[in-house]
């Protein structure tokens, strides 16, 4: 392990890989802890599956790279969590990107729900930032779904959609509008993309929300110098009015809340049962005082 950690500081990108992979087997690293900066942004970028979100994070890495940034990137796939599918679309999509040791490409299981992350996210964010990326994207499915999702671990969310995708104006109706930073409508090249923006801008301005739509073409890049600069503007913005210190705290809170409550979870799994609540209640709280 000691020798893992000597490595990662020198940037070796083969035991960040090592290091991730024992996170996700072993929960609770003190050690991660000791490790992190917190000087990396964390972008989680969203939206319904193929609605380009895997295009966008290939175009924006290289957008990334030629500022001279560099760019470690967690691919959250839930219908897939080891191989296959759509990782293996995404694997040739970013095959350029593999040989470049400014960007790391990682795909991760997810939790149990749709669009939910693994709770090792929160280290595996630690490990990245540790190693010294500028920027972590995450990408995933759905958003505000579960106890873990992209909303508790990014510092700005970028919510994709694209036209012609009927579902999405359900999506953002039923209250997961809330949730982007910056929207984009990706696609921006198939009819359609001028009325989603109209009804996008209708739903955004019925809660007072003056946030950013930015079109985008992923396939051939247009658009994604816009789209990068919209994010570094948001993220001084945060910066400045201490929004994303606040984003990064409320992570650390709801990391530890995610291990309290599977703890409590795995107590009262195991717990006698009793005839009244209150029993139950207190000695489920006794337990856990015991081990915490
Ligand atoms: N016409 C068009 N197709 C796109 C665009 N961006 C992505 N696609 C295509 O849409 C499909 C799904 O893209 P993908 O990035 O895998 O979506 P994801 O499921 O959200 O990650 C692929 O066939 C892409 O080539 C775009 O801007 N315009
Ligand atoms: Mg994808």
């Amino acid at each position: 392990m000691k020798e893992l950690l000597e490595k990662l500081k020198q940037k070796d990108q083969r035991a960040l890989a090592k290091l991730i992979t024992y996170v996700e087997n072993n929960t609770e690293n003190n050690f991660v802890d000791d490790l992190w900066t917190n000087d990396s942004f964390v972008i989680g970028i969203t939206g319904s599956p193929g609605a380009g979100k895997s295009s966008l994070v290939n175009a924006l890495i290289s957008e990334i790279r030629a500022t001279e940034k560099t760019v470690g990137v967690i691919a959250v796939d839930p219908t897939s969590p080891f191989t296959g599918g759509a990782f293996l679309g995404d694997r040739i999509r970013m095959k350029k990107h593999f040989l470049d040791k400014g960007v790391f490409i990682r795909s991760m299981g997810s939790g149990n729900s749709l669009g939910g992350l693994n709770e090792s996210i929160f280290d595996v964010i630690k490990l990245m930032d540790a190693f010294g990326f500028d920027y972590i994207l995450i990408e995933t499915v759905g958003a505000g779904q579960s106890e873990i999702d992209i909303v508790n671990v990014s510092d700005l969310v970028t919510l994709v959609l694209s036209p012609g995708a009927g579902d999405e104006i359900q999506l953002l109706k039923a209250g997961i509008m809330e949730i982007g930073d910056i929207y984009v409508i990706n696609k921006a090249d198939l009819d359609g993309t001028a009325s989603l923006k109209i009804q996008l801008e209708h739903i955004l301005s019925l809660s007072n929300s003056k946030k950013t739509i930015v079109e985008t073409i992923a396939t051939s890049g247009k658009g994604i110098k816009q789209l990068l600069e919209n994010i570094n503007d948001l993220l001084n913005k945060f910066k400045e009015n201490g929004e994303l210190n606040t984003r990064k705290k409320q992570r650390q809170k709801r990391h530890a809340e995610t291990i309290v409550i599977r703890k409590v979870k795995e107590i009262i799994s195991k717990i006698e049962p009793e005839e009244r609540v209150s029993t139950l209640v207190e000695k489920t709280l006794n337990k856990l005082c015991g081990i915490i």
